[in-house]
């Protein structure tokens, strides 16, 4: 650990608590943040040379694992051509016909590189389209840190307790109404009162960000019903599902079409890519075709959209999904029966290749459970798995994800280590 520490006073020196994304510097389990030197396949190796089982996977984009040799190519060839224009290229309508091809209810897409940014733009367009203000999400959902989204948040603002962000004007928080994840009385209710009002709901159709809740039944196809029938867009934040819980996302899963999709992570294959899209007539709004203005230097940048083509063509292979529900599986019943064994309350939430262990007993259905979880357990058994070489989300609140890289004695090694970090506690 000790490059790390001292590579952490260095860093500390010149950006705030050395990080750049606040979830990175362990605030919420403690410790020292392990820098990482490089990754290859399901492994990351710190700059002490201590190597790791990652289940963290970048949070998300490296369905694929670390450093796959076809992305890695594939970067390294179009780089040879030139890194970026600010033009138009044939990359990018590749990688739009490919989102769209994916995603029906994607008939238009804009791609810019993040997901907030693809978050901020899906909820400026859906005021802008329906010409009301009023935006509802779900107490501990994330969407990226836009001002009208940091507002209950989850992941950092679940870790931290800081549910509303300083520098936030209150006016515009105002206009942001949060609900519980799953309570489709609550939405009902919400539509019953304000419904004209509301220019759209933003939900992560499975949440990731207050650790993994999967939707309630019939709780999307709710949502689906109640803003179709007060003129609300649903707007679906598939940073995390899309390209991970199937090919299609949630909206291929549980058979839901939102009226526009958030997308980020998975399609930049590890580089910086967002995007954004829906229906052609609502995304006739978007500049320079209407009055709704979102713009970016490096959007549809040549070398993130061809990582994430490259990773998108591996994902098409067949077999892809099964494979990762079968690694999914292990996962779970490998930490389910650690957890049995040490006498140890957890619950496990999984959905196909994301999945999240909660330190409490009892099912874990919206925010307010899970925060029934006992963050200084997850802290203690994080540390414990770090030095056990297993590399975990350092906060209760996120995903852990398994990747097409991880092995099934990668799982196995996780699966003994968990029994023997849970009996620690
Ligand atoms: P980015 O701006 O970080 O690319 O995407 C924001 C975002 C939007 N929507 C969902 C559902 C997300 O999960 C995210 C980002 N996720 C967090 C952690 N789960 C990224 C990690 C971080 O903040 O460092």
């Amino acid at each position: 650990m000790k490059r790390s520490q001292e590579l952490l006073k260095a860093a500390e020196r010149v950006m705030p608590g050395g990080v750049n994304s606040p979830v990175r510097a362990y605030r919420g389990v403690g410790g020292t943040p392990p820098f990482i030197a490089r990754g290859e396949g399901s492994r990351i190796t710190d700059v002490d040379g201590k190597s790791y089982v990652d289940f963290v996977g970048s949070w998300g984009p490296l369905i694929l694992g670390h450093a796959p040799a076809a992305v890695v190519e594939a970067i390294a060839e179009t780089a040879r051509r030139g890194t970026s224009y600010g033009a138009p290229t044939e990359l990018e309508v590749r990688m739009a016909e490919a989102i769209a091809s994916a995603y029906p209810s994607m008939e238009v897409v804009r791609l810019v590189s993040s997901g907030t940014e693809a978050a901020m733009s899906a909820i400026r367009l859906a005021r802008g389209a329906t010409g009301r203000d009023l935006l509802v999400k779900f107490d501990g959902g994330y969407h990226g840190h836009a001002d009208s989204l940091l507002v209950k948040a989850g992941s950092g603002g679940a870790t931290f307790s800081i549910p509303d962000s300083k520098g936030v004007p209150a006016a515009l928080a105002a206009l942001t109404l949060t609900l519980e994840f799953n309570d489709i009385a609550g939405v009902r209710e919400l539509f019953r009162q304000r419904g004209g009002e509301i220019s759209a709901v933003i939900v992560e159709p499975v949440a990731g960000n207050m650790g993994v809740v999967p939707p309630a039944p019939g709780f999307l196809e709710a949502l689906r019903e109640v803003t179709q029938a007060h003129g609300a867009l649903l707007i679906f934040d598939e940073v995390i599902t899309g390209f991970r819980i199937a090919y299609g996302g949630a909206q291929e899963r549980y058979g839901v079409r939102p009226d526009l999709t958030c997308l980020g992570k998975i399609i930049g294959g590890g580089l910086p890519v967002g995007a954004y899209g829906g229906a052609r007539e609502i995304m006739a709004n978007v500049a320079p075709l209407g009055g709704v203005y979102q713009a970016g230097t490096l959007s549809g940048n040549p070398l993130a959209v061809t990582a994430g083509l490259a990773t998108l063509a591996a994902l098409r292979t067949s077999g892809v999904y099964e494979r990762l529900e079968r690694l999914g599986t292990v996962a779970e019943a490998g930490l389910t029966e650690a957890a049995r064994k040490a006498g140890v309350p957890l619950t496990v939430n999984r959905v196909g290749s994301m999945m999240t262990g909660f330190f409490c007993d009892g099912p874990v259905t919206d925010y307010t459970s899970a925060r029934r979880a006992d963050t200084k357990r997850y802290a203690a058994f994080f540390h414990r798995m770090l030095e056990l070489g297993v590399y975990l989300a350092p906060s209760q609140f996120e995903a852990a994800f398994v990747s097409l890289a991880h092995s099934e004695a990668d799982l196995d090694l996780a699966a003994r280590a968990a029994a023997e970090a849970l009996k620690t506690l």
